[in-house]
């Protein structure tokens, strides 16, 4: 059994999505982080910068259960794990790793700064507003220029880098007005991940 600590955010579903695709028995703890549950001295024992998700999988021939944090880490891991979602040639596995570190170190970072500025912050600062509204534009345009070539984020198939990116395109690119609509083939990948039924599942944990 693994067991997913998690919160109702994209980063949350890449890790449900993912075990959902596997199939893996699991079993989810919920955090409320403006409580501060993801704190707890139990929670910073098994993750200590004290971030969601984590996985904490007791289904391995280990002699302790194996934690592993974020969720690029735990896609990678559970697809090495299940021999799934990851092709087996180099090539087509650079891509993949290519595209997970984009979604994950350029795309999400360009979406939660232009959350940051434009919904958090008490002052708004035109500078950051428009820094970081000029970065998740160029983004968009990376990924709608991959996607008008390719069915998939890292080529023909199905991989983690489409489980990881599907939440980012859900949840932060439609929280800034107009993009899916004006990058049409983000605007088709997406709505081909929405048929999954795993990802249906993932999307809805914690339920
Ligand atoms: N790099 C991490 C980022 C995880 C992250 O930002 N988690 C947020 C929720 S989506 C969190 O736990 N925030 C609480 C905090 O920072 O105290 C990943 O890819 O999973």
């Amino acid at each position: 059994m693994i067991i997913l600590h998690t919160t109702p955010t994209a980063n949350g579903y890449k890790a449900s999505i993912m075990l959902e695709e596997t199939g893996l028995p699991y079993r989810v703890i919920e955090y409320n982080l403006v409580k501060g549950e993801n704190f707890s001295p139990e929670y910073l024992a098994i993750n200590p910068v004290g971030r969601v998700p984590t996985i904490v999988d007791h289904s391995t021939n280990l002699a302790a259960p194996l934690s592993i944090y974020g969720s690029s880490a735990i896609l990678l891991y559970l697809a090495e794990k299940t021999g799934r979602f990851m092709p087996t040639n180099i090539y087509k596995r650079a891509k993949v790793y290519e595209w997970l570190g984009i979604i994950a170190s350029d795309v999400s970072p360009a979406f939660s700064g232009q959350f940051v500025f434009n919904v958090i912050a008490p002052e708004k600062l035109p500078w950051a507003i428009e820094f970081y509204e000029k970065l998740c534009i160029r983004m968009l345009h990376t990924m709608d220029l991959q996607l008008s070539k390719t069915p998939y984020l890292a080529g023909e198939e199905y991989s983690i880098a489409d489980i990881i990116g599907y939440p980012v395109a859900l949840i932060s690119m439609k929280r800034y007005p107009g993009n899916l609509e004006s990058h049409p083939n983000i605007a088709r990948w997406a709505a081909l991940l929405s048929e999954r039924p795993a990802i249906q599942r993932g999307m809805k944990v914690p339920s």
